[in-house]
């Protein structure tokens, strides 16, 4: 599937360790119908399920309904089982199989970001043919990655962000409803959450305020 740039908007990300009180099922139903533009299905770190093949269950439950809402389904990491499943699209890390690898296995299959912490690493990514979007962060400190690198703050964020660069790119990291607009402020095509959308009491106010205005 080729991505439509409007898709990244306002891009969920979780997995069942991200919920608190209430199924990843669930959160992601309220979640689509409330308007989000895209889904990344994350299970990583404390507490995330272990077993492929319970993964593979919760991932298609996902997909089922992002397919339901017409909402892109992306899967981080795992290259194998999001063409397994049949999802639109995979995100990986500077940390994972080798970027050029990657692509070859998922070419005309599926859409393909990219995370990156530094000016540098945009800069490398940019060049890589074959990318769909990258994601830049952490903008703000984060308690959902136990190992996220330091954060890139607002300055940085924007000076990538109005690069002239054919990609588009999506902050992530530390997203409030109340900094959603100054991150959108630096020109970037989207912003990602996970526990402003996954802790939420009232997932459909908060995704009417974390969307653009
Ligand atoms: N990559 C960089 S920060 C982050 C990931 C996966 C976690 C973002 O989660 P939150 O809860 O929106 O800060
Ligand atoms: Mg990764």
């Amino acid at each position: 599937m080729s991505l439509d740039i409007t898709a990244l908007n306002l891009y969920f990300i979780a997995g069942t360790q991200d919920m608190v009180g209430r199924s990843l099922p669930e959160t992601l139903q309220d979640a689509l119908i409330a308007g989000i533009t895209c889904f990344q299905f994350r299970e990583k770190g404390l507490n995330s399920l272990e077993n492929r093949k319970e993964i593979k269950e919760m991932a298609k439950t996902c997909l089922t309904l992002c397919q339901a809402a017409g909402v892109p389904f992306v899967m981080n990491d795992d290259v194998e089982m999001a063409l397994e499943i049949g999802a639109d699209g995979v995100h990986v890390g500077q940390s994972d199989r080798n970027i050029h690898e990657t692509i070859q296995l998922v070419k005309g299959n599926l859409f393909i970001g990219l995370s990156v912490n530094t000016f540098e690493q945009f800069k490398e990514a940019e060049l890589v043919e074959g990318l769909d979007y990258i994601g830049v962060g952490p903008v703000y400190e984060t308690l959902s990655k136990s190992d996220a690198q330091a954060t890139v703050g607002l300055e940085l964020l924007e000076k990538i962000a109005s690069q002239p660069s054919h990609l588009p790119i999506v902050a992530i990291g530390g997203i409030s409803e109340k900094t959603a607009p100054l991150v959108r402020g630096t020109g970037v095509a989207g912003i990602c959450v996970i526990s402003k959308i996954a802790q939420s009491k009232d997932v459909k106010l908060t995704v009417n305020a974390l969307n653009r205005k």
